[in-house]
C-alpha cells in the first residue's frame, strides 16, 4: 500500500475521478464543503476506511479526522456496526411500515438525553431541525425564530441566514435561492453576545417561537458557550414563552452520553439529532417534552413525515453504535486524547512562533490561526484562513485528513489511539515550522 506521495493534492486515480465527478455532479461532490473550496487543491476519493484511517482511490492511506462530519465515534467500518447494517439489509432494506428498531432506538434516545421524553426519527439532521422549527412554531403559534452567526442547523431555508459551516467556508451571502420571505421571522445575533441576545428578546417579545442554539458551536470551528450563556438563553424563553431547542446533531453521543446539555445541565424544550445516533448511515431526529412531541401527525395538527424514516438498514446501524457508546463509554478517554491533541497542538504552534488558538470543548478540538480568543463567528471569520489552507496541505502531505475548512471541528474517534494522537503532533510540530 502506497504511502503518501505527491504534495498538497490528490493522486491521478482522485484527479481522474474529480474530473468525470465534475462532468456529472454540481463541483463534482454532493456536499459543498468535500471539494476543498477553501483550501484549494484536488479532494482525494475514498475508496475505504478502517478505524481512524482512510485509504484513497489512488491507495494512499490517511489518518482521518473529518470522520464523516463526526457521524463516527468509533471510527470507520466498526465490525458491531457493519454486522448489524449487513444483518438488517438482508432481511429488507425498506418497509414505509413500522419497525422493531425504530422503538429500540427512540427508546435508547430517551434514556440518554435528559430532555427528550419522545423522538421522531428521520433521515438527515437537517431535516430533524428543519421538523423541529416547525413543531415549535405549531406548538407555540408564533412565527419568529432566533438562531446565532456562524451556527449552522442545515440548509432549511429558514435557517440558512448568516450560517457556518459550508456557506461559511464558501463565504456565500446567506444561500441565493433563499427568499426574504422565508428569513423574515428569522432573527440573527452574533453567538455569545448577551447584549444583542437581550435586544432580540426584547424585539421578538412575545412573537417568538423559539431559539435554536447550539450548545457547543462546532460550525464556525469550535466555540465554548460563554459562562452563563445558554442559562441565559433558557431563561429568557421561559421568560416569554418561547421554545429553546438544542441542535446536538454534532455534540448528541459526542461531548457526553447525554450530549452537551447534560454537560451543562441545561435543559432545553425540543433536541436535534443526527450523526452518532446513526452510525454513518442517514438517520437523524428531534425529540422533547411529550406535550410538544404529541402536536405532530399523526396525533396532532404539524405534519412531518418520510419514505425512509426510521430506515431499518441505517436504525440498526444507530442501535450498534449507541449501544457501543452505552457499553464501552468512551467518554472520558475520548476527552483524555482530545486535551492531548488540543495541548499539543496548541505547544506545537508556540514553540514555532506562529500565531494560534486551539479551542476544545470535551471531545471537539479546532484550530484558528489568530492570537484569540475565539469566541464568536467574527473572531473565527478574522482568523487566517489562508494559513489554515497551508497547514491542511501540510498535514495532508503527512498522510493526515484533517476538515477542508477552518469553519470545521476535527472529530478524534476512540479508534484514535495514543499512537494516532502522537503522529498527529509529530507531524503538527513540523508543519507549524513550515507555516512561520
Ligand atoms: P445534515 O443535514 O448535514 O445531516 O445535518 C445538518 C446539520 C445540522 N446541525 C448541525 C449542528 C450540523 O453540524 C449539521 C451538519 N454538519 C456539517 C458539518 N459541520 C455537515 C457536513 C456537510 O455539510 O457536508
Amino acid at each position: 500500500m502506497a504511502g503518501v506521495g505527491d504534495s498538497g493534492g490528490a493522486g491521478a486515480r482522485s484527479r481522474e475521478l474529480f474530473a468525470r465527478a465534475r462532468d456529472v455532479i454540481p463541483g463534482g461532490v454532493d456536499s459543498p464543503v468535500r471539494a476543498f473550496g477553501a483550501v484549494g487543491g484536488t479532494p482525494p476519493f475514498v475508496a475505504r476506511g478502517e478505524g481512524a484511517y482512510v485509504v484513497d482511490a489512488d491507495g494512499r492511506r490517511f489518518l482521518d479526522y473529518v470522520q464523516s462530519w463526526g457521524a463516527l465515534l468509533f471510527g470507520h467500518a466498526r465490525p458491531e456496526i457493519v454486522r448489524a447494517a449487513a444483518e438488517a439489509a438482508a432481511l429488507g432494506t425498506s418497509f414505509g411500515a413500522p419497525t422493531e428498531g425504530e422503538v429500540r432506538l427512540a427508546e435508547l434516545i430517551v434514556s440518554a438525553v435528559p430532555s427528550v421524553e419522545m423522538v421522531r426519527l428521520v433521515s438527515s439532521g437537517t431535516e430533524a431541525a428543519m421538523s423541529a422549527l416547525r413543531l415549535a412554531r405549531g406548538f407555540t403559534g408564533r412565527e419568529r425564530i432566533l438562531k446565532f452567526e456562524g451556527c449552522y442547523h442545515g440548509h432549511a431555508d429558514a435557517l440558512l441566514a448568516a450560517a457556518g459551516s459550508g456557506v461559511a467556508t464558501l463565504g456565500l451571502p446567506g444561500a441565493a435561492g433563499v427568499t426574504a420571505g422565508a428569513v423574515r421571522d428569522t432573527i440573527v445575533v452574533p453567538y455569545n453576545d448577551f447584549e444583542a441576545a437581550d435586544a432580540a428578546f426584547d424585539e421578538a417579545g412575545e412573537q417568538l417561537a423559539c431559539v435554536i442554539v447550539e450548545p457547543v458551536a462546532a460550525n464556525m470551528g469550535v466555540v465554548a458557550p460563554a459562562r452563563g450563556f445558554l442559562e441565559r438563553l433558557r431563561g429568557e424563553c421561559d421568560r416569554l414563552g418561547a421554545l429553546l431547542v438544542f441542535d446536538e446533531v454534532i455534540t448528541g453521543f459526542r461531548v457526553a452520553w447525554g450530549g452537551a446539555q447534560s454537560l451543562f445541565g441545561v435543559t432545553p424544550d425540543l433536541t436535534v439529532l443526527g450523526k452518532v445516533m446513526g452510525g454513518g448511515f442517514p438517520c437523524a431526529a428531534f425529540g422533547g417534552r411529550r406535550e410538544i412531541m404529541e402536536r405532530l401527525a399523526p396525533l396532532g395538527p404539524v405534519y412531518q413525515a418520510g419514505t425512509l424514516a426510521g430506515n431499518p438498514v441505517a436504525v440498526a446501524a444507530g442501535i450498534a453504535s449507541l449501544q457501543l457508546a452505552r457499553e464501552e463509554d468512551p467518554y472520558e478517554e475520548l476527552e483524555r486524547r482530545a486535551a492531548g491533541l488540543a495541548g499539543g497542538l496548541q505547544e506545537a504552534f508556540a514553540g514555532a512562533g506562529v500565531p494560534a488558538t486551539v479551542n476544545r470543548v470535551s471531545t471537539l478540538v479546532s484550530v484558528f490561526f489568530t492570537e484569540g480568543p475565539v469566541t464568536d463567528y467574527a473572531a473565527a471569520r478574522a482568523s487566517a484562513h489562508d494559513t489554515y489552507a497551508r497547514f491542511f496541505h501540510g498535514m495532508l502531505e503527512c498522510g493526515i485528513a484533517l476538515a477542508p475548512s477552518g469553519y470545521e471541528a476535527w472529530f478524534p474517534s476512540a479508534a484514535h489511539g495514543d499512537a494516532e494522537i502522537d503522529r498527529t503532533l509529530e507531524a503538527a510540530r513540523a508543519v507549524a515550522r513550515s507555516l512561520a
